[in-house]
């Protein structure tokens, strides 16, 4: 049910009280709260997915606060090392750090949110100490497996402060994909504060709201991503703390368009850094007007997707999903389609075989299925990995399957 307007709670960032909606997907159930056989006849726990925008310091956000243990703890089978693309990226990203940092065995790299430790672990080769901090406890368990020593903890200043007692402060913190999925932004940016040395580097990844605004990829809003930030929101988030944005990286491939923020205790504003703070003003990315058609703009992409499975559908087509992913749920959620148009869903992730989408409940098979049961169309829910997984699938495709990418627009490739 929609909230009425006075009753939008403060900032995240800020603390301002003047957020205003743009957007309402109705209630959606937990994005990788993945159903088991036991759990069909249930209904799901479904929650109300809204998001706004902060006048005060830009901030895009949900205003729905799902306690961080039943998203993270309870219900994550995310594991990041499934995808090659993003090993890759991973990879790339250490050994930039090692080089540009000088990086030995006198220095010590911090990632949050380590998951399975598919980054740290390519610290380890150079001989840098290296501390991952996941509160997902499979995760984290695979992350010590691949010799990444993990605290299973949710970080904060109180954490921050009692690794900085054990290990030292920390040369390099990494933080990919996570800073969106915090509750409480001002600990966790106060506990980066903290734990970093005087000359360190923090590096953040994470989508960009402009991208996410201009490609119409409304199904990465989810529980699990409280905010959606943009250069300018970041800038004022880490001056609260004492720190700045100093450079910005851009790689446009990367779960549909994703900015790495360098941040320091030091000001050292690069000439990159000010351009994209200045491409954001310029774009209207920093004032509501630029969120005010994307409801409309939502819905149309909705019922063009619709139009287009329907069609396909009333024509005898046998059609399949690709990518058991949070962004896939909001997606079928978001449709409403289930089993009545898709068959079933493949993922490479063990964890999520055998399971059912959220809400929806499509069954998740292993990837082999587009082989065995060859169906005409496959709807590519991870769209983000379109060029990997068409790689992957010649065989399928040159047995006449057929992928269809939703985003930006639904387009049969
Ligand atoms: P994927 C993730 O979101 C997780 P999700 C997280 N919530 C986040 O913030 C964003 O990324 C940025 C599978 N797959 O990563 C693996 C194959 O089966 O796009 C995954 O289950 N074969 C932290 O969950 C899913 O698809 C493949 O070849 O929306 C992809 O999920 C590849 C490449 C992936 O997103
Ligand atoms: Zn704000």
């Amino acid at each position: 049910m929609a909230r009425q307007r006075g009753l939008l709670p403060p900032c995240r960032s800020c603390g301002g009280g003047e957020l205003r909606r743009f957007l309402s997907l109705g209630r959606t159930p937990l994005a990788d709260a993945l159903v088991t056989g036991e759990q069909l006849g249930q209904i799901d726990p479904s929650f109300p997915l809204d998001v706004a925008f902060c006048p005060s310091c830009t901030l895009v956000q949900i205003l729905e606060e799902v306690p961080a243990e039943q998203l993270f703890v309870d219900n994550y089978l995310y594991f990041s090392s499934f995808s090659d693309h993003l090993l890759k990226h991973a990879k790339e990203h250490a050994d930039a750090l090692v080089a540009s940092r000088g990086l030995d065995s006198s220095s010590f790299v911090v990632e949050l949110a380590s998951n399975d430790g598919y980054l740290l672990r390519n610290f380890t080769p150079h001989g840098v100490r290296v501390l991952g901090v996941d509160p997902a406890p499979d995760q984290a368990q695979a992350a010590r497996e691949a010799g990444v020593p993990t605290v299973e903890e949710f970080f904060g200043v109180d954490l921050a402060r009692r690794i900085r007692a054990e290990h030292g402060a920390a040369d390099v913190i990494i933080a990919n994909n996570v800073m969106a999925h915090v509750p409480a932004l001002n600990d966790f940016v106060g506990g980066m504060a903290e734990l970093l040395s005087d000359d360190g580097l923090i590096t953040v990844e994470n989508p960009w709201v402009k991208d996410l605004v201009d490609h119409g990829e409304f199904d990465t809003i989810y529980h699990e991503h409280f905010c959606y930030y943009s250069c300018t929101a970041v800038d004022a988030l880490v001056r609260r703390h004492g720190m700045y944005l100093n450079h910005v990286e851009y790689f446009p491939d990367l779960h549909g368009g994703t900015l790495r923020w360098h941040i320091g205790k030091r000001e050292q504003v690069s000439a990159e850094a000010r351009r994209i703070l200045a491409l954001e003003r310029a774009a209207g990315v920093t004032e509501f007007e630029y969120y005010a058609d994307f409801a409309d703009r939502v819905d149309e992409a909705r019922s063009k997707l619709l139009m287009l499975l329907d069609k396909l559908k009333a024509q005898g087509a046998m059609i399949a999903a690709y990518g058991a992913a949070a962004k896939g749920s909001t997606m079928l959620n978001y449709l409403g389609v289930g089993t009545e148009i898709l068959d079933f869903v493949v993922d490479r992730n063990t964890w999520k075989q055998g399971k059912y989408m959220p809400g929806v409940h499509v069954p998740i098979r292993p990837v082999e299925a587009l082989l065995e049961e060859q169906p005409d169309y496959v709807l590519i829910l991870a769209w983000n990995f379109t060029d990997e997984i068409l790689a992957q699938q010649e065989e399928y495709r040159r047995a006449g399957g057929r992928f269809i990418r939703p985003v930006p627009i639904p387009e049969i490739l």
